[in-house]
């Protein structure tokens, strides 16, 4: 009996892995193993020596059981220990730049102008793009029968049937986020409205989907001066020019009294642009003041509260700022044109990083 516990202890103690301990298990402890086949002979001994043997071979049984079940701890454990060493992950590096996508340039451009107003002190508000036909026109001013309905080239839903309000639209500027803005923020408030708007028109310079960001800004005592300055501050920024000029023309929206279109000085030599220097004028922007009109719709009080407000094209920005030159290829999902035109993940611009890194 000592020499089948020397000899068993011995292989559990060299076992390498679990298959291991188990073929040692069945040839020692199993029904068929060598403890069992002792087991048996019992009966031929006589009492007394039963008496001995049988307690030994219990204990053999259960001596060889436990050292079993303590290699088999042994072993997870030195198997676990062993995957938490091999099997471990730089969480710190960077990630590989395999280029399967890339930020298209309408989304580079929303992104720095949103860093720029952020540091100017404008937080952003979005919307829906299917509106009410009265956050779209009649809050701003703009009547069912008034020309610029017709020249906004609306497209619009179709009804329920026995719903007789008017069909809703999708939204031919961000102006009804900001209607809906003053409706549930009220005054002051400093906004912008970056996102996707909707005209039936398609030609060289127009697409069906195009984006626009619209401000606001409204308070006890806001002017045109403060309009002027922020809009000077954003182009500085956004097209990293320090000397950079704009002409107010005077115009007209209605949502806006007095309105100005805003106009940078720029030159066109040889075909290539250069902005903040030259003699020609490049449109680039519309404002004004809010109209009181358009203040009240907006549950706010035109007699206490008046403000600034302003409209400026993104996609036309992010092909002045990259030299892009057809619209409509910004929007076909032309992979050569995105790979061309895309930058890179995870190089978003801030302000202290510099915009177009
Ligand atoms: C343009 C003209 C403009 C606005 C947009 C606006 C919004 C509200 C109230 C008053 Cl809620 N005005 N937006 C104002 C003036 C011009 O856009 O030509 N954009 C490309």
């Amino acid at each position: 009996m000592d020499d089948l516990k020397a000899k068993y202890l011995g292989q559990i103690a060299d076992a390498g892995d679990e298959d291991a301990l188990e073929a040692i298990r069945l040839a020692a402890v199993g029904k068929k193993g060598e403890v069992a086949l002792k087991m048996r002979e019992l009966g031929k001994m006589t009492p007394e020596e039963r008496q001995v043997a049988g307690p030994a071979l219990n204990a053999l049984k259960d001596e060889i059981n436990s050292a079993l079940t303590a290699k088999k701890t042994a072993l997870g454990d030195a198997a676990l220990d062993e995957r938490l060493r091999s099997e471990w992950l730089d969480v710190t590096l960077p990630a590989r730049d395999r280029r399967q996508g890339s930020i298209h340039p309408v989304s580079q451009a929303s992104e720095e102008l949103t860093a720029i107003f952020a540091e100017l002190g404008f937080s952003v508000a979005e919307g829906p793009r299917i509106e009410t036909d009265w956050h779209n026109f009649d809050a701003l001013n703009i009547p069912s029968h008034h020309p610029a309905r017709a020249e906004m080239d609306t497209f619009y839903l179709h009804r329920v049937a026995g719903d007789n309000r008017p069909p809703n639209v999708l939204r031919t500027h961000t102006s009804p986020v900001q209607i809906r803005s003053m409706e549930l923020q009220g005054a002051p408030i400093r906004i912008i409205c970056p996102g996707g708007v909707y005209r039936a028109d398609y030609d060289q310079t127009h697409t069906p989907m195009f984006h626009q960001v619209e401000g606001l800004a409204i308070d006890k005592d806001i002017s045109m001066a403060n309009l002027k300055w922020v809009l000077e501050e954003f182009v500085k920024a956004y097209f990293e020019v320090d000397g950079v000029e704009l002409r107010f023309r005077a115009s007209h929206f209605p949502f806006t009294e007095p309105s100005a279109e805003v106009d940078i000085r720029c030159s066109w030599e040889g075909g290539q642009l250069k902005i903040g220097e030259g003699d020609d004028w490049m449109e680039i922007l519309g404002s004004g003041m809010v109209h009181p009109k358009v203040i009240a719709a907006g549950g706010i009080d035109p007699e206490v509260y008046q403000g600034f407000a302003f409209g400026i094209g993104i996609d036309r920005l992010a092909m002045l700022k990259y030299g892009i030159p057809d619209l409509r290829a910004f929007f076909d999902s032309d992979l050569r044109w995105l790979r061309h035109y895309g930058f890179a993940a995870l190089d978003m611009p801030n302000l202290h990083g510099g915009l177009s890194r």
